[in-house]
């Protein structure tokens, strides 16, 4: 398959807290990074555009488990955990989008609280290649919302990676976003 007119590349939350060592590690979290670069190298050659999802939270976020959520804390706004992985070739023309930025509200989806639509309306985006993390949470709320509204959704299955607190969380997600409509395919099939 080939990226052409009108798609768009989306990374959802390759940050260091979601990153082996990180606040909320995802297991092997750090394997999406090498299919992601080689996306975002395709991505730019050819001119289009390339969205990065960040959870940027207050420090006292209603999802930390200190104040009764279920997470530890994590992705605080402005420090290191939050900051994108640094393997991560994150080009300048990259557009990011930060959400969880409200304490009483959660937002998994990169659409809830952003501007995410009326950008990719605003470029003429209808097609995502999506990739990131994680699977269970973030990866497929957007894809969900990014379906609902109307938008084609191609998923990249090697560049994604679930957090599976509870076993097999990571492939009912898949089998989510598929029964939707998403497309999976492997970074390789992308050319
Ligand atoms: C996420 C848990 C909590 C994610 C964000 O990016 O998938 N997961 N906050
Ligand atoms: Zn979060």
């Amino acid at each position: 398959m080939k990226p052409q007119k009108g798609d768009a590349l989306l990374i959802v939350d390759v940050q260091r807290d979601f990153l082996p060592g990180g606040a909320l590690s995802v297991k092997e979290g750090d394997k999406v990074i090498g299919p992601i670069n080689r996306l975002i190298s395709l991505f730019l050659k050819r001119s289009l555009p390339i969205f990065a999802t960040r959870d940027w939270h207050p420090k006292d976020h209603t999802s930390f488990m200190e104040f009764g959520g279920i997470w530890p804390s994590h992705c605080v706004a402005e420090s290191k955990g939050a900051a994108f992985s640094e393997d991560l070739r994150l080009p300048k023309e990259a557009i990011i989008i930060s959400k969880g930025t409200k304490r009483e509200k959660d937002a998994y989806s990169g659409f809830e609280g952003t501007n995410l639509y009326e950008i990719f309306k605003d470029l003429g985006v209808r097609r995502l290649f999506v990739t990131g993390l994680a699977t269970d949470y973030c990866v497929l709320n957007t894809v969900l919302d990014a379906l609902r509204l109307g938008f084609e959704c191609v998923v990249i299955e090697d560049a994604i990676m679930a957090v599976d607190l509870k076993d097999g969380d990571g492939q009912r997600a898949i089998k989510r976003m598929k029964d939707k409509g998403a497309i999976f395919l492997k970074q390789g099939e992308i050319e």
